[in-house]
This record gives C-alpha cells, sequence and structure tokens, in this order.
C-alpha cells in the first residue's frame, strides 16, 4: 500500500493521524535519535522532514536517524528544491495556493520533477494554504506571499475547494512553524466540509487540547514540531490526544 492509499484509508474511518515535523537545522542528531525512539513509542503516524530554509546540510543524516530509530514513514516537506532525499520514502510536492507567487505554485515544481521522476520518493501532490497567525512566519516571508486573513473563512474554502478541483491529492491548512496562533478551528471545519481529500493542518499547536481540537475540528493529520524541540516527551500526550479525536466506529 502506498502512502497515499493508507492516507485515504485513515481519512474514510476518520482516523486521525500525528505527524512529526523534523527540522534538521533546529536538532542535534541526538535530539533526533531522542525523537525518533519517543515518536516510535507513542505511535506517531509520519515524520515530516524539511524547513523554510536550511542551511546546514544535515537533511539525509537526520533521514538516516529517523530511519534507524523507527519504522515510521517519512515524508519530505520542502521549503525549497534543494530539500529533495533519496533516503525518504516520499515527498510533499506543495503547490502554495494561498498565494500568487507563481514560482511557488508551477516555477520550483519544474525543477524538480526530472530528479523526482528518477527517484523512487512517491511523490503527493499537495495543495499549501498558508492562513495569518498574527506575526510574519519565515514561510511567509521566504515564499514571498500574502497567508490568507485568518476570519476570511470564505476564501479559504474557495482556495481549497479550486485546489481539490486542479487534483491535489491533499491540502495543507498552515499557520507556519511557531506560529502566534493556530488555524482558526471554525475555518478548519468548513474547509473540511468543502472538499473531499484529506486535509493536514499545523502551525502554532503547543498542547494536546489544541492539537485535539483541531483533529476533532477536521483536519485528518496534525503537525507539530516545535512544541517537540525542547521537549520530546511530549511526544506520547500529543500523540494520544490526536488519536482519540479519531471517531469510534
Ligand atoms: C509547520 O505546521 C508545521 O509547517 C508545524 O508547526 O512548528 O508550530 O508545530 P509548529
Amino acid at each position: 500500500m502506498t502512502i497515499y492509499q493508507q492516507l485515504i484509508s485513515q481519512s474514510g474511518q476518520s482516523k486521525k493521524s500525528l505527524a512529526v515535523l523534523v527540522d534538521p537545522d533546529k536538532l542535534l542528531n541526538g535530539d533526533v535519535e531522542n525523537i525518533a525512539i519517543n515518536a516510535a513509542k507513542a505511535g506517531v503516524d509520519y515524520f515530516f522532514v524539511g524547513g523554510s530554509l536550511l542551511v546546514n546540510n544535515e537533511l539525509d543524516q537526520c533521514i538516516i536517524t529517523l530511519k534507524a530509530n523507527s519504522k515510521i514513514p517519512v515524508i519530505l516537506f520542502p521549503g525549497n528544491t534543494m530539500q529533495m532525499s533519496r533516503n525518504a520514502d516520499a515527498i510533499l510536492f506543495l503547490s502554495l495556493i494561498s498565494g500568487r507567487n507563481a514560482e511557488m505554485l508551477i516555477g520550483r515544481h519544474v525543477i524538480a520533477a526530472p530528479y523526482l521522476k528518477q527517484s523512487s520518493l512517491e511523490v503527493i501532490s499537495c495543495g499549501y494554504m498558508l492562513v495569518d497567525s498574527g506575526k510574519t512566519t519565515a514561510v511567509q516571508y521566504m515564499s514571498n506571499t500574502v497567508p490568507i486573513p485568518s476570519d476570511k473563512l470564505d476564501i479559504a474554502i474557495c482556495t481549497a475547494m479550486a485546489g481539490e478541483m486542479l487534483g491535489m491529492k491533499l491540502l495543507y491548512l498552515e499557520a507556519g512553524s511557531g506560529a502566534l496562533n493556530s488555524v482558526p478551528l471554525a475555518m478548519i471545519e468548513q474547509v473540511k466540509q468543502n472538499i473531499t481529500i484529506p486535509l493536514i493542518s499545523g502551525g502554532g499547536l503547543r498542547t494536546p487540547e489544541q492539537a485535539n481540537a483541531a483533529a476533532i475540528a477536521g483536519a485528518d493529520i496534525i503537525v507539530i514540531g516545535t512544541a517537540f524541540e525542547k521537549n520530546s516527551g511530549l511526544i506520547s500526550e500529543m500523540a494520544d490526544a490526536v488519536h482519540k479525536a479519531s471517531k469510534r466506529v
């Protein structure tokens, strides 16, 4: 089964997943090892690996360490075309559909396509929607795009609908790593009600209660990174909070 087939099957059964975001620049190799061990114990579903700007060339080592210490699938979550690695299992092929920067909508993808074609990475197209979070985030600055205002639910809904109609396999509602405010629950709820593909959400989720609420609102995958950078012991509580939002059938 491919990772995407697994995602579709879980979303169809209203099973919620936790993805731990690992930014190789923010962690030492020992920290990555701890995260992998704690995540495996906690039953974490996915690792997302990447960052808005990586300067330390630690991406491959980070993935190797995650894989050496767990069987959790590693999905690239690239901030740019430098962040590709054959050691990962899959890549979120992100098109920044909330913005109007052609490079982020299709330009970088043209550059990445031949590499991806030759690799064995599973390529999963993903409509990436940046939502205003109260301050300028790294992704907003680096992508040179304007986020969707957090109170404009109609814009978020129509953007998500257009993304699905264009053939995106996933949608990602993103407040940005370390966001002041996470994506409003009403926005997650409304977007989910208007699409049929799985929904990812993350950015600024710091407590198990917040993660649980975002999953109940409709996110199929909750992504958390910053909260684990200082305390990887929090992973098991967060995983429980997300998993318990699954509907019992
Ligand atoms: C960023 O949504 C993720 O793309 C995770 O954000 O680091 O704030 O948890 P945090």
